[in-house]
C-alpha cells in the first residue's frame, strides 16, 4: 500500500518548511519540446548526438554524456573533474544574430554525493565577441560564491555587486539531489534602466534584481546561453556533477512538468492557515502544489512530499 504523507500538517493550522526539496526521482520525468513551442531550444541528453553537434561552441574536457545519473531518461551530462583540475568543459548555445531580448534558460543540477569545495562557474547568458578580442559586453552569470548561489554581473559599465541568495551548497541537503535551477534576463532598453535578472532554484525565487541597465546605449543582443564548469584554484579531488534537462525559452519554463509555481525563498519558515480546497495537485514527481489566498492574492507553495509504504 501506497501513502502519500505531509508532514507537519494538522488540522486548520500548518508549518510549512521550505527546504525546496521537489522530489526528483532519478529517470523518471519526461518531458517534450514539441509540447512547449516558447522553447527555443531543449536537451535531455537523450538523443544520442555528439555535443559538437548540438552546441555551436564546445569543450569536452572531463565533459561528457553518461549513463551514471539523469533526471529524465538514463543520459546526462557529466563533468568528471580530476585533483587540481581548473579548466574545465563549457557547453555553448550560439545565436550569432541574437536570442530575444527577454529570454528564460533552465537546467537541472546535481553535485555527487560526497562533493568536496564548490567550483564558483556554473551557467551564463551572455553578449561576447565571437572573434577578435572576445570581449564580452555584458554577461549574467549563476555562478558559487562561499557555498551560495548568486547573481555575479558583468554589465556594460562595469561589474554589479553581487547579488547572494540564500541558496547554499553548504546545506547537505542540496548535495546528492537534482536541483532545479532558472534564470531570466530582460535586456534594458537601450539608454534607459529597465532591465532585469532574476534566478530560481527548484521554482523558488532566490535573486532579483529590477531596474537594470546590463548593456547601456548598446543594443547587442544575447549571444551565448552556456553551461560551464571551469574550477578557480582547482577540483581538490576527483569527483562528478551533472546537468540535465537544458532548457532555453522565451517564457518561464519551471521544473519538468509542474508547470511555474513561485514558492517563498528557500528556507524561509511561515505559519500558514490552510482549507482542504487549498490542494492543487500532487505531480509525477510526487509534488504537493497549494494555493494560499489572502485578500483575493492567491499565492501557489510547493510543498516537499515522501513515499512511505506499509
Ligand atoms: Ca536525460
Amino acid at each position: 500500500m501506497r501513502l502519500f504523507k505531509i508532514g507537519l500538517i494538522n488540522s486548520a493550522f500548518v508549518l510549512i518548511l521550505f527546504n525546496a526539496c521537489s522530489s526528483v526521482t532519478a529517470g523518471t520525468l519526461t518531458e517534450r519540446w514539441a509540447d512547449h513551442p516558447e522553447w527555443l531550444w531543449f536537451d535531455d541528453f537523450e538523443s544520442g548526438a555528439a555535443l559538437k553537434t548540438n552546441y555551436q561552441d564546445v569543450d569536452t574536457t572531463g565533459f561528457s554524456v553518461v549513463t551514471t545519473d539523469a533526471v529524465s531518461g538514463t543520459q546526462a551530462l557529466r563533468q568528471h573533474y580530476t585533483n587540481g583540475m581548473v579548466d574545465a568543459g563549457w557547453i555553448i548555445r550560439v545565436n550569432d544574430s541574437g536570442f530575444p531580448p527577454h529570454l528564460f534558460m533552465r537546467f537541472y543540477h546535481k553535485f555527487e554525493s560526497g562533493f568536496s569545495g564548490f567550483p564558483p562557474k556554473m551557467a551564463r547568458m551572455r553578449y561576447r565577441q565571437r572573434s577578435g578580442d572576445w570581449t564580452s559586453t555584458f554577461a549574467v552569470h549563476c555562478w558559487i560564491d562561499n557555498n551560495l548561489v548568486v547573481a555575479d554581473v558583468k554589465a556594460q559599465s562595469g561589474w554589479l555587486p553581487i547579488a547572494k541568495s540564500n541558496f547554499s551548497f553548504a546545506n547537505t541537503s542540496n548535495i546528492d539531489r537534482w536541483v532545479c535551477f532558472e534564470m531570466e534576463v530582460l535586456l534594458n532598453t537601450p539608454g534607459k534602466q529597465d532591465g532585469l535578472y532574476r534566478m530560481w532554484a527548484d521554482d523558488s525565487l532566490i535573486v532579483e534584481r529590477l531596474n537594470v541597465d546590463l548593456r547601456g546605449s548598446e543594443s547587442y543582443l544575447i549571444n551565448e546561453v552556456m553551461l560551464d564548469c571551469y574550477w578557480n584554484g582547482g577540483s581538490p579531488k576527483e569527483q562528478n556533477r551533472y546537468f540535465d534537462n537544458f532548457v532555453i525559452s522565451t517564457q518561464k519554463i519551471g521544473p519538468v512538468g509542474g508547470g511555474s509555481v513561485r514558492t517563498n525563498p528557500v528556507g524561509k519558515m511561515q505559519n500558514t492557515k490552510l482549507k482542504k480546497t487549498s490542494l492543487l495537485k500532487i505531480d509525477k514527481s510526487l509534488s504537493l502544489y497549494i494555493a494560499q489566498n489572502k485578500g483575493g492574492v492567491e499565492t501557489k507553495y510547493l510543498l516537499s512530499g515522501e513515499i512511505i509504504r506499509n
